[in-house]
């Protein structure tokens, strides 16, 4: 008799599922734009609207010692080396950023400077991070500042870093530090950029530090870096409960490559909900993952949103070494390798929403030395951000991905996503046609 409830009970949940992906089959599709007919030069933004750009410290500071440079050598990829030396030429790039009509400035700070070994902390270092918040808030640029943007300290990758949910309190300790030395002047926080790219390139696909491919490592990365950015969270809200402090996640969508295979849509869903879900899950519910972590219920003030693409997904997905990216037949390859999708950001917009905070760009841009493809990516990024706003949505600003050509980690040198070309030979920086269009498009509203 139970074997009977028992098999009935499956196939109603079995039936109740797949009605429920057919229903947001329907009801989630993958639209596609005739952009020929859409003016993307009328455009509308606020008052007070943030315009800004994004880099990080080991893509564009030079000559660091860290968890990467470590990667570097072990893969023999291209060394991060001088990079765009921003640690000595800082004030020449902030004065670009002037010349842009920034008003808004995404960077991050480098663990491995401030405590190159465990408890030796470099004050000068620390100094000088003060001295470009100073020198923003004198050009009236704000300043949003990330606390771990993929890097971090040897000695603590050693330890495991975000693998061992034990070393959390020494991530908590160097934040805490660093706030406690510039939240007088800086009120916008990122704890951590892009939780599941870090956690996926780094143990599922080796393609980040510390190189591992291990499904159940990542998943523990995972839960362990939403738990980093919880107890970050509570501590420094605890400070200062006027601070404003998010996360810059990564939303990438998984389409299925073909939409009427049986494969392929599941496939996409989990893999959806794994990249995507299963974050947001961890905010709104304190649940991650199959563990609680009820300190990351609620823990964001503003939600920081970085958007690229969409990722086709079919059966055959590479997990090993350069990954491959399918495109619908009338979408334009980015020199990285993935389809221009701009309506995706709409998506991605409507993603995050329902964490019920504002929305900030936290970076959006392209790989294009030629820069042949960016000035039609940013019209039509820009468009999706301006709709958006007008439709309601909380948008606070947003940060182009990058100031300038640097470090793109696995890639090394020759992906450019620069509003500015650098020779890194001379370091001399030269501001693309895409940069002035930006400048003018800032200029204007
Ligand atoms: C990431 C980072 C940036 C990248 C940028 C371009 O997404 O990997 O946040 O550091 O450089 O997204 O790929």
């Amino acid at each position: 008799m139970w074997e009977y409830l028992l098999l009935s009970a499956i196939s109603g949940f079995a039936a109740f599922k797949l009605a429920l992906i057919l229903y947001r089959r329907r009801t989630y599709p993958e639209p596609h734009y005739d952009w020929n007919h859409i003016k993307t030069d009328s455009l509308s933004f606020p008052d007070g609207f943030y315009w800004g750009s994004a880099t990080a410290a080991h893509q564009v500071e030079g000559n660091l010692t860290n968890n990467w440079t470590v990667h570097e050598e072990r893969k023999n990829l291209e060394k991060s080396g001088a990079a765009c030396d921003h640690w000595n030429r800082w004030k020449d790039d902030f004065q670009m950023m002037s010349d842009l009509g920034l008003n808004s400035y995404r960077f991050s700070i480098e663990w491995s400077r401030l405590e190159p070994e465990p408890g030796q902390w470099n004050k000068k270092a620390l100094d000088v991070y003060s001295e470009m918040i100073d020198d923003l808030i004198q050009r009236g640029i704000r300043p949003v500042v990330t606390l771990h943007h993929f890097s971090h300290p040897k000695w603590w990758e050693e330890k495991g870093g975000f693998a061992n949910q034990d070393n959390l309190p020494e991530f908590l300790a160097y934040c805490e530090r660093v706030f406690d030395a510039l939240s007088d002047r800086v009120e916008t926080w990122v704890t951590i950029n892009e939780p599941t790219v870090f956690s996926a390139m780094g143990y599922t696909l080796g393609m980040f530090p510390p190189g591992k491919r291990s499904i159940r490592l990542t998943l523990r990365v995972m839960r362990n870096v939403m738990r980093g950015h919880a107890i970050v969270y509570r501590s420094l809200k605890k400070k200062q409960p006027g601070a404003r402090i998010g996360v810059a996640k990564n939303v990438t969508l998984f389409d299925p490559r073909n939409r009427w295979s049986p494969i392929d849509w599941p496939l996409s869903r989990l893999l959806e909900w794994l990249w995507n879900g299963a974050w947001r899950n961890g905010i709104q519910k304190g649940r991650m993952l199959f563990a609680n972590i009820p300190e990351a219920k609620d823990s964001l003030d503003f939600v920081g949103l970085n958007y690229y693409t969409h990722f086709l997904t079919g059966i055959f997905i590479p997990t090993r070494g350069e990954l491959q990216f399918p495109k619908r037949k009338h979408e334009v390859a980015t020199e990285f390798g993935y389809p221009m999708y701009a309506e995706g950001f709409r998506r991605a917009i409507e993603f995050v929403a329902p964490l019920n905070v504002p929305i900030e760009i936290t970076e959006n841009g392209v790989a294009d030395a030629k820069d042949s493809l960016r000035p039609e990516h940013l019209m039509r990024h820009l468009w999706i951000v301006s709709e958006a706003i007008n439709d309601g949505f909380d948008i606070r600003s947003y940060h182009h991905w990058s100031l300038m050509d640097n470090f793109e980690w696995a890639e090394g040198y020759s992906m450019r996503f620069g509003l500015h070309h650098v020779n890194f030979e001379t370091q001399e920086r030269t501001i693309r046609p895409s940069g002035e269009l930006y400048r003018d498009i800032i200029a204007a509203n």
